[in-house]
């Protein structure tokens, strides 16, 4: 396939591809949603299983919507196929947490799993490759790709940017204002309910949130466990978990990494943590992030955390510790 216009593409690799948040994401990837109008992209569609028949039938769709933009297209179930010359790697498939399961038994499947895509990447992506983990549990699946692929540190990532879009949605709707006017909004630590939701450095049409939100208990005791708990609430209504708004979020997150920040504002995602804020080295943690103008990026520093938001923080980090050593206990392997 030959793109409209001359640019070389950025290959994507997305695993997962048949599935739900993967096929909320491929088409708007393939539109240019992300990396922009004279940008083409091609994408290498991974899948496993049943999900191998299913892809079949987007790669038809993926035909039929006639996209300029799209230069390539692989679909495949071979790991290394399928991550070959990847600049982007969104790894989204993963083995759901089923009744009687326990969160030792979702580390270990999923483990192999990120142990076996991580391996694949550092083979056979791009050197420069970097690589968004959406599949849960997420941050610690991350690290396992890392560890196993030998991968770049600064260019793997965990998805928290749907935590923070669930939040700037919940401020907005309390304060009464668009959500578009909601900044600052960083979701700490691990995508789970422990994660922390800091609205104490979010503004509202330039204001600080705790100004525009004078209830500073309903910050506390209802905005955060409402953010921590919102996944569950869509599976309640929807019968099944949030897709469409993960896809969305994943491909924020990669157009957030790709183009500089706006000045005065940031974004959330989780990347390996270096003693940022006290938290412990060596697990992936979610921060506000600032990405340069040379595309690399930043933690954001110099964030006073209060005593509240220090025993929050504390609270999802000694999660993520204990979360790396049951993944490493389960595989074997030093993480
Ligand atoms: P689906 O079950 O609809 O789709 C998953 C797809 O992955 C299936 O088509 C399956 O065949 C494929 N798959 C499974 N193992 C694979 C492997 N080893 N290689 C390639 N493909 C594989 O799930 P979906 O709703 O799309 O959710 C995917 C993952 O996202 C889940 O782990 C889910 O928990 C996670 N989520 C993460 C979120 C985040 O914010 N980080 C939020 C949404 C979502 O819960």
């Amino acid at each position: 396939m030959a793109s409209a216009t001359s640019r070389p593409p950025i290959r994507v690799a997305v695993t997962g591809a048949a599935g739900n948040i993967g096929y909320a994401a491929i088409f708007r990837l393939a539109s240019g949603a992300v990396f922009g109008p004279d940008q083409p992209v091609a994408l290498n569609l991974i899948e496993v299983g049943p999900g191998l028949d299913a892809l079949k039938g987007v790669v038809m769709e993926l035909e039929d919507a006639a996209f300029p933009l799209l230069a390539d297209v692989v679909a495949t179930g071979d790991l290394d196929a399928g991550f070959r010359d990847a600049d982007w790697c969104l790894l989204i498939g993963a083995v759901p947490r089923k009744a009687g399961m326990e969160r030792k038994d979702l580390l270990g499947i999923n483990g192999r799993i990120f142990v076996g895509q991580g391996e694949a990447i550092g083979r056979s992506a791009k050197p420069g490759v970097r690589v968004l983990v959406v599949g849960n549990p997420c941050n610690t699946n991350a690290l396992i790709a890392l560890r196993a692929g030998k991968l770049r540190p600064e260019n793997v990532f965990a998805m928290t940017r749907l935590d923070e879009n669930r939040a700037k949605a919940m401020l907005a709707a309390k304060a009464g204002v668009h959500v578009s006017a909601v900044r600052r909004v960083g979701i700490w630590g691990n995508h789970s309910s422990t994660q922390f939701p800091a609205f104490a450095h979010a503004t509202l049409g330039g204001r600080p949130a705790t100004a525009a939100i004078p209830d500073h208990a309903w910050l506390r005791d209802t905005f955060v466990p409402a953010v921590q708990q919102r996944g569950a609430a869509v599976i309640k209504a929807r019968g099944a978990s949030s897709a469409a708004s993960a896809a969305n979020a994943a491909l924020d997150t990669l157009r957030s990494l790709h183009f500089p920040t706006p000045e005065g504002d940031w974004h959330s995602v989780a990347v390996l943590s270096k003693g940022d804020y006290g938290v412990k080295p060596g697990i992936l943690f979610g921060y506000p992030v600032r990405t340069k103008a040379d595309g690399s990026w930043e933690i954001v520093q110099g964030l006073e955390l209060d005593a509240f938001a220090r025993e929050k923080v504390a609270l999802t980090e000694q999660e993520l510790l204990e979360e790396r050593a049951t993944a490493a206990e389960a595989l074997g392997v030093a993480l």
